[in-house]
């Protein structure tokens, strides 16, 4: 197999592209993926200062080097979650990056900061540990990005992630989430700009960018995550991506071309009912932010 773009050895075969590529090629291919993903979405701009969402596997560190190979100024930020053996494993990993490449890492631990680790928080609110853990993300990672300063918040999810989420969106017409599926997602009072400059690339080409650099990442999916939909859906797209090489990027890509625009109302509406949380001062459509609440019911559960 000859690398498409110069002929030499490949490494890696990209159905999808119809293309197989050598080492280099195919490090270059994943940085002008992300340099386009982020010219024709407007994410952030060289001058802009970016906050990475890290979690020690192999998309957030993937993201983190190529947008710092692209000249942009990251840093990263670690939230530990308190699962057990996996967090700690996890934050090894980013540290070992971070170090590693002489990078500022943020560590900001759920445990220590607000008394609670995410299964205590799923127990006590009957929510499922990844909805307990969504939300605190959400809420802790815009906090990190405001506090220190970040016009930019970017996070690792990749095509195989967007499509997923899509797919789960469209099965039962989530039109809210929806309409704020994007690839950026503005600054508005209260909240960073959100942006995900991995949705051009799979994971099996993240995956391949750590192994090919160098990257050491953890492999073990959070234990939290077995059985859930998201990884269901995964496996449907994926089992459609092998008898028809493309059809996911068409399903994701398409819907941001031609259903994004339809449901900028939709978007815009949900925008404007956000207030702020009488606690803590975080954008809230309630009284109460999410996140307060699951702090107050895991206290008073405890
Ligand atoms: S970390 Fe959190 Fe994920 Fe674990 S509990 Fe679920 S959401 S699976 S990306
Ligand atoms: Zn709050």
């Amino acid at each position: 197999m000859k690398c498409k773009p110069c002929g030499a050895e490949a490494v890696i075969e990209l159905r999808r592209h119809r293309a197989a590529f050598c080492r280099e090629c195919f490090l270059h291919h994943c940085r002008e993926q992300v340099r386009r993903a982020i010219s024709s979405h407007r994410m952030m701009g060289h001058s802009e200062r970016v906050l990475v969402a890290i979690s020690g596997g192999k998309d957030s560190l993937a993201v983190w080097d190529v947008l710092r190979d692209l000249g942009y100024q990251a840093d990263g930020v670690y939230l530990g979650l308190g699962i057990a053996d996996y967090s700690d494993a996890s934050r090894d990993y980013a540290e070992k990056y971070a170090a590693g490449k002489g990078a500022t890492l943020h560590v900001v631990d759920i445990p220590t900061e607000h008394g609670f680790a995410i299964p205590d928080a799923a127990r006590a609110t009957k929510r499922v540990p990844c909805s307990a853990c969504g939300l605190s993300k959400r809420h802790l990672l815009n906090k990190a990005a405001l506090d220190g300063g970040y016009k930019v918040l970017a996070t690792g999810h990749n095509l195989d992630d967007e499509a997923a989420v899509l797919f789960g969106n469209v099965m039962q017409w989530q039109v809210g989430y929806l309409a704020r599926q994007r690839p950026v997602l503005e600054e508005t009072a209260g909240f960073a700009r959100r942006v995900k400059p991995l949705i051009r690339l799979s994971e099996r080409e993240t995956a391949a960018y750590c192994l090919l650099t160098g990257i050491d990442y953890i492999v073990d999916e959070c234990p939290m995550a077995a059985g859930n939909r998201h990884l269901r859906y995964k496996e449907t797209l994926n089992e459609l991506e092998i008898k028809s090489p493309g059809i996911k990027s068409a399903f994701y890509f398409q819907f941001l071309e031609r259903m994004l625009p339809v449901l900028d109302d939709v978007a815009d509406a949900e925008r404007d009912l956000v207030g702020e949380c009488a606690r803590c001062g975080a954008p809230s459509s309630a009284e109460i932010c999410a996140f307060c609440k699951l702090v107050e019911k895991t206290a008073a559960a405890s």
